[in-house]
């Protein structure tokens, strides 16, 4: 990480400082949520900084929440509708639009019916409110069983692990930051992501006061990172053995007696499956596979052991290999055992303002978590949380048969560039009878589509982050309101999702979202329905369901019942946020288990370890690959605007320099990485942080296909590493990709 926090907020000159006004909205790039502090003159953004007065985010801000204004501004972004004819994009005006969806989507669902026509939503539907509350609409309209989305490369092993531990696929506990005694941070680099599953910005100042009380960090990571430079202590790891060192660990702690759960002992089920469970892997067996000292693995035990108050957090490192869902569920069981779950200091589970879904239903118990209800036509991959894996999709489009995908409705995502095989995703949308996308860019997934349906810019759509709230290192709300004034003839997503769930459903526009939401509020509110609906009079789109939301939420003024409680109004009142207190115990209330225990023992789980029992003694391959993210980086899709793309190329492999010696490469030249699915020519940097045996390459670029109009990312386009990745190598409890730890081979372009 190069530059400091706060360097770059942009400031401008304005002639017209009087005309000046500010304004507060969240940063919609990562799951921080930062609160920003804008300075706007007429339509113009002039300067961006954090909002030093924000309850959550105090100020902080990274050098990505100042690119929202080259995101305002940037040419290439959409601001009309485009349709393609003969091979190219046409400008189009939405009445255009919708006529060609019209004309060409509907007959190929009339005529092959609805599991013919896929959507996959990618990462920024989620920090979009409108793209992902109306989306989940679009979706039911469809009835289509095709769903994928960027959870199977990303998150899905542990809301399936929580699923089964909890009852919720959303009751996912994260680290109480402010109050531990020892972070040991597991697969995830918070210095540069700013933390995922776990919503806490300005990681660095919270590390360094967490230290500063005499705390301790510890990072575990096959390359000494942004995050392991500011810890205590960081041990290497060997990719994808993750779910080893965690059998050891847990084992170790059964061995010395230090199975402690504290409070939780009475609400678990399971535990001495688990001990059996875990008898095979000592840390002796499982320390060369760790690439990890015997020593270290007991240490660990006993130091989460012993500290007053410990978490430990597992991220994307854990998730995107192949025994991710075991992985994510070792990571919790640890936390048990050691009684660090549900306890102040340890792994605390959020309670949002809003659209919490971890305070829906009867507290206590309920009905646990269901998968595979239906299995993918072509590879008979299980259902999870309603949905398909990615890595599935380019095999249900190209296979032929009853139920082969012909239509394709993209939403801000960029599989092209972020999952495994993009190339074959590729070729797959180009056989497709039809594509829509709904996105702000031509780009390397977009260029495929017949129409694209752009949406606003960020500061002139209202938002609030779903999501995110529920994974906070804080209980707060916080909600934006658009800055800027929408542009003439402009949609924003939740009008054109609307108008195209009333082409798809044949209903009448002007009505439907009025429907939709009354829909919703008989399912959930019962006998209250009709007055939450007369409440609700005089909003629509997402500020009645944001204003719905609040007032029936765990802190809601439940339409007067309780009148200092929170809605609408009082949010938008509140421009710094709202702060809601530090986290609390939850558990008995959070569970939502058939049995009203936390299920320590999922049958499913168990037997799935005897496939890591069986990978165990697999030979270590010489050379595997990660990812890494960078702070200038969005996954795939920040690489256009100026701010973030200046500064050295970035688009490297990193390799140790005795690895570098041992395959006779050199730092400055340009490599080739292969492996029987493909290959890239990467310039090599050499970094002594790395784990020897171990290259890191970011993934997100590869900027220079025909047809994307990125004209900034065309200029240093990078590589795309998932050329490198088997779409068919999946974690088959969750369906998520295998991203990291696959074997390379390294070697010198002549
Ligand atoms: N090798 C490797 N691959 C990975 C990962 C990894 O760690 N290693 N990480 C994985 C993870 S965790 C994820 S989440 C995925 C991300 O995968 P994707 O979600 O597919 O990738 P993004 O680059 O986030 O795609 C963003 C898309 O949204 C569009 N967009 C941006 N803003 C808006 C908006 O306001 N409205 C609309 N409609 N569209 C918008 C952009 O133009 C772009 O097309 O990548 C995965 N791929
Ligand atoms: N700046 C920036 N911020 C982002 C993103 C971005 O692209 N750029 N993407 C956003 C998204 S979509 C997500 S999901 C989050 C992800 O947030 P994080 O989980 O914090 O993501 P990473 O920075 O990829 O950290 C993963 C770490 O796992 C390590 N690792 C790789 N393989 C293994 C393994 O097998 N075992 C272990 N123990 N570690 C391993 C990697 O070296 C890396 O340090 O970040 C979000 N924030
Ligand atoms: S840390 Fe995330 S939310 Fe905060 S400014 Fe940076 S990108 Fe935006
Ligand atoms: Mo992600």
């Amino acid at each position: 990480m190069s530059l400091p926090d706060t360097a770059n907020a942009i400031t401008a000159v304005t002639s017209d400082a009087d005309t000046t006004r500010t304004a507060y909205r969240t940063c919609p790039f990562c799951e921080a949520c930062c609160g920003l502090e804008l300075k706007i003159a007429g339509t113009k953004v002039i300067s961006i900084r954090g909002n030093a007065h924000d309850v959550f985010s105090h100020g902080y801000i990274c050098p990505k929440g100042a690119a929202l204004k080259d995101l305002h501004e940037d040419p290439d972004r959409l601001r009309t509708p485009m349709i393609k004819r003969d091979g190219r994009f046409e400008a189009a005006t939405w009445d255009e639009a919708f006529a060609e969806i019209e004309a060409r989507l509907l007959p190929i669902r009339k005529q092959y019916g609805n599991d013919a026509v896929a959507t996959v939503i990618g990462n920024p539907g989620a920090h979009k409110s409108g793209l992902l509350l109306y989306f989940a609409k679009l979706a039911r309209a469809l009835g289509t069983r095709n769903l994928y989305s960027a959870s199977t490369l990303d998150q899905m092993p542990k809301q399936l692990s929580s699923g089964y531990l909890y009852g919720g696929f959303y009751s996912i506990p994260v680290p109480d930051i402010e109050r531990t005694d020892l972070l040991v941070v597991l697969g995830a680099n918070p210095m540069v992501s700013n933390g995922s599953l776990w919503t806490v910005p300005d990681f660095r100042g919270k590390a360094k006061a967490l230290r500063a009380r005499g705390g301790k960090l510890v990072v575990i990571d096959p390359r000494q990172t942004e995050t392991a430079q500011v810890a205590d202590a960081h041990h290497f790891i060997r990719p994808g053995s993750d779910v080893f060192l965690l059998l050891g660990v847990t084992h170790a702690l059964f061995a010395e007696q230090r199975v402690k759960p504290g409070r939780l002992q009475e609400h678990l089920q399971g535990l001495q499956q688990v001990e059996q469970a875990v008898t095979e892997f000592s840390p002796e067996r499982v320390a060369a596979r760790c690439g990890m000292a015997a020593d270290t693995i007991w240490q660990l035990a006993r130091e989460l052991s012993e500290a007053p108050r410990a978490a430990l957090y597992g991220r994307i490192g854990t998730c995107t290999q192949e025994f991710g869902t075991l992985a994510s569920w070792l990571v919790d069981v640890i936390n048990i055992l050691t009684g660090n779950l549900d306890r102040e200091g340890g792994m605390l589970f959020p309670k949002a303002a809003a659209f919490a879904a971890n305070t829906f239903g009867k507290p206590g118990s309920g009905r646990g978590i269901i998968t595979g209800r239906r299995k993918s036509r072509v590879s008979g991959a299980p259902e999870v949380l309603g949905e398909l894996p990615m890595g599935c999709l380019a095999e249900e489009i190209q296979t032929p048969g009853e139920g082969k995908v012909r239509a394709l409705i993209s939403v801000a995502g960029n599989p092209v560039l972020s999952s495994p095989n993009g190339a074959r995703l590729a070729s797959a949308f180009d056989e497709l009878d039809f594509m829509l996308s709904f996105d702000i860019y031509i780009n390397e997934t977009t260029r495929h589509a017949d129409v694209i349906l752009p949406g606003p810019s960020p500061l002139q759509d209202v938002h609030f982050d779903l999501a995110f709230q529920q994974f906070a290192y804080r209980n707060f709300t916080r909600i934006s309101e658009p800055i800027l004034p929408m542009d003439e003839g402009q949609h924003n997503e939740v009008q054109s999702i609307l108008r195209l769930i009333a082409l798809l459903q044949e209903r009448d526009l002007a009505t439907l979202d009025d429907e939709l939401f009354a829909d919703e509020v008989r399912k959930s509110a019962g006998p209250y329905a009709d007055a939450i609906i007369a409440g609700s009079a005089g909003l629509h789109g997402m500020e009645r369901y944001i204003d719905f939301g609040l007032r029936t939420g765990p802190y809601g003024d439940r339409y007067g019942m309780q009148a200092d409680g929170l809605n609408l109004e009082k949010v938008k009142q509140a421009v710094n946020g709202i702060d809601l207190g530090p986290l609390q115990p939850r558990i008995p209330e959070l569970l939502r288990t058939p049995s009203g225990k936390i299920e320590l023992a999922e049958p499913v789980l168990l037997a799935d370890l005897a496939r890591a029992a069986a990978a165990l003694d697999q030979p270590a391959p010489e050379l595997t690959l990660i990812g890494r993210r960078q702070v200038r980086s969005s996954n795939s899709w920040m690489h256009n605007l100026p701010i973030l793309a200046k500064g050295p190329y970035r688009c490297t492999a990193l390799l140790h320099p005795q690895d570098a010696a041992r395959y006779g490469v050199a730092a400055g030249q340009t490599v080739e990485l292969h492996n029987r699915h493909g290959s890239i020519q990467v310039l090599l940097e050499l970094d002594d942080g790395m784990m020897p045996g171990v290259v890191s390459v970011p993934h997100g670029w590869g900027h220079d296909l025909p047809g994307s109009q990125l004209q900034v990312a065309g200029e240093r386009p990078g590589v795309n590493v998932n050329v490198l990745l088997d779409e068919n190598l999946r974690d088959p409890l969750s369906g998520n990709s295998v991203l990291s730890g696959v074997a390379v081979e390294i070697r010198p372009v002549p």
